[in-house]
C-alpha cells in the first residue's frame, strides 16, 4: 500500500466518522448488495417481454417520450457503488428491447495532488461505497429514491431514479413549398437520469448515468463537497491562494475519471470495435474547397486510444442489424477532457481490452491476484478482441477558485454512447414522416 493511501484512509475515517470499522474500510469487500445476477456474463437472448432477471427492488423501468423505453437491473458494490446491468433500450416500434450494455460502472477516480505527495484512488483506495450517502427526497425531483443495502451500514436511501427534460429533441418545418406535409414537427426531450452521492474523504461524487428518448447513454461524475483542508500549501505554480490574501494556497490537483463497459450489443459479448478518423485537405493554390476523406480502421487487437481532432470510436454488434440492414453500434464520445501525463492508465484516453473478469478498476485494479498487473494499460498487450471492454478515462484539472467554497459547486466531466444504426431512423420520428428514410422525397 502506498504511504499516500494510508494517508487517505486516516483522512477517510476523520472525513466520515466512526460509523465505519477499520477492517470494512480495508477488507477487500467487493461485496455485490444486489441480487445474484452476474453482471459481467453475457446477456441471454431478449426475450419478447422484459422479465429483468433481478427482482423488482433492482429493476429500472422507464418510458419516455416518442415511447423509447429503458430498462436495467443496478446493484451495488462498496468499491465503484453503483453497478447498472443488463441496460436494453426498445424505442417505438422495435417488437423488443434491444440488449446494449452488459454491465456499466465507475472504474476509478484517480486524484494526484500537484505536488507530488499524495495520490489517491477515491474508487478502490477509500471508503467511497462504503460512503453512500442518503438522499433528501429534494434531491430527487419528481422521483423515487431506492433503497440499497451497503455491506455492513444496512440500508440507505441513496439510488435516485428520476426523468428530467433535456429542451429540444428536434424541430423540422417541413416546407410545403420544397414537397413538404407543410408542418412543423417538433419535440421536447426527457431523460432517465440514475445517481448516487458518495463520499470520498472530503469530496463528494455525484455519478450519474442519463439515458435518452433517442437512445443515447452518458454518464457524468460531479465533484462537490469540500476542498482539503489538509492540501492547503500549494507552493508556486501548484496551488491557488484561497481565502484572505495569499496566506492559504490550495493545493491544485487532478481528478482522472474511468469508467468501465461490457457491451452486450444485441444480446452477445461478442463485438466489433472501429476507428474512424477524417483528414481535411485545404484547397490548392488553384482554390476550390477543401476536401475532407474518413477511413475506418478495424481493431481487431486490444488498444490504448489517444483522442484525436476528427477520430472516433465504435462498438459494432455481430449479432444484430437494423431494419435498414446496417449492423447496430454505439459510438463513444467523450466530453471535455484534460489528460494527465503523469501514469501510464492516465496518459491514454480510452481503452480496448479482451473481457477478463478479474479486470474490473483502471488501476490499483484488486482482483486479478498477486504478480499480475494492477491497471488497464498493462492489460493492453496484443490479445485479439473478440469480447472487447470499453474504458473511458476523462480528467479534469482542478486549480482551485475563491468560489469553491463553501460547499464546492459540483463539476462535472463524463462521456456519450450515442447509438449509431440501432434504429433504421431515427426512434422519435412522427408517424407522418415515418416514409421519409433514405434520400429526401424532393432529391433529384
Ligand atoms: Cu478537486
Amino acid at each position: 500500500m502506498h504511504v499516500s493511501q494510508g494517508k487517505r484512509l486516516t483522512r477517510a475515517r476523520k472525513g466520515v466518522g466512526a460509523a465505519l470499522a477499520v477492517t470494512a474500510l480495508l477488507g477487500a469487500a467487493i461485496t455485490a448488495a444486489g441480487p445474484a445476477s452476474a453482471s459481467d456474463k453475457a446477456a441471454p437472448k431478449a426475450p419478447a417481454a422484459p422479465p429483468a432477471d433481478c427482482s423488482a427492488a433492482y429493476q429500472i423501468e422507464q418510458t419516455l417520450d416518442g415511447g423509447t423505453t429503458w430498462r436495467m437491473c443496478w446493484h451495488y458494490n462498496t468499491y465503484s457503488g453503483l453497478i447498472l446491468d443488463k441496460v436494453s433500450y426498445q424505442p417505438k416500434g422495435e417488437a423488443k428491447p434491444i440488449p446494449v450494455l452488459t454491465s456499466a460502472r465507475l472504474a476509478q477516480v484517480h486524484v494526484p495532488y500537484d505536488d507530488g505527495e499524495a495520490e489517491f484512488d477515491d474508487v478502490t483506495g477509500t471508503d467511497f461505497g462504503m460512503a453512500l450517502q442518503k438522499l433528501k427526497t429534494s434531491e430527487c425531483p419528481g422521483g423515487t429514491i431506492k433503497t440499497v443495502k451497503v455491506p455492513d451500514r444496512g440500508d440507505v436511501s441513496g439510488l435516485c431514479v428520476t426523468t428530467r427534460a433535456r429542451g429540444h429533441a428536434y424541430r423540422l418545418n417541413n416546407d410545403a413549398s420544397t414537397g413538404g406535409t407543410g408542418k412543423v414537427y417538433t419535440g421536447q426531450g426527457r431523460d432517465l437520469l440514475v445517481y448516487t452521492v458518495n463520499k470520498a474523504s472530503w469530496y463528494e461524487y455525484i455519478t450519474e448515468w442519463r439515458f435518452s428518448s433517442d437512445g443515447t447513454v452518458s454518464s457524468n461524475v460531479g465533484a462537490t463537497g469540500s476542498l482539503s483542508p489538509y492540501d492547503f500549501d500549494g507552493g508556486d505554480g501548484r496551488g491557488w491562494p484561497i481565502g484572505k490574501g495569499d496566506q492559504a494556497k490550495a493545493e491544485s490537483h487532478s481528478h482522472n475519471v474511468f469508467w468501465r463497459m461490457n457491451f452486450g450489443l444485441d444480446g452477445s459479448p461478442k463485438a466489433k470495435v472501429e476507428q474512424y478518423d477524417s483528414k481535411v485537405t485545404p484547397p490548392g493554390t488553384g482554390g476550390g474547397s477543401p476536401t475532407t476523406k474518413t477511413t475506418r480502421t478495424p481493431v481487431t487487437k486490444e488498444l490504448a486510444g489517444d483522442r484525436k481532432d476528427m477520430r472516433w470510436w465504435r462498438v459494432v454488434s455481430t449479432a444484430g442489424k437494423n431494419k435498414d440492414g446496417h449492423p447496430r453500434s454505439y459510438e463513444i464520445v467523450p466530453g471535455a477532457s484534460q489528460k494527465h501525463a503523469g501514469r501510464p492508465y492516465t496518459k491514454r484516453d480510452v481503452f480496448f481490452t479482451e473481457y477478463k473478469k478479474c479486470e474490473q478498476y483502471a488501476s490499483n485494479n484488486p482482483s486479478c491476484g498477486n504478480g499480475v498487473p494492477t491497471s488497464v494499460d498493462k492489460w493492453v498487450n496484443g490479445q485479439t478482441l473478440t469480447h472487447p471492454i470499453t474504458w473511458v478515462n476523462i480528467g479534469f484539472h482542478h486549480i482551485a477558485r475563491d468560489e469553491d467554497q463553501q460547499p464546492m459547486p459540483v463539476h462535472w466531466q463524463g462521456f456519450s454512447l450515442a447509438p449509431r444504426d440501432v434504429t433504421a431512423m431515427s426512434p422519435l420520428t412522427p408517424g407522418d414522416l415515418a416514409g421519409q428514410n433514405g434520400r429526401p422525397p424532393n432529391g433529384s
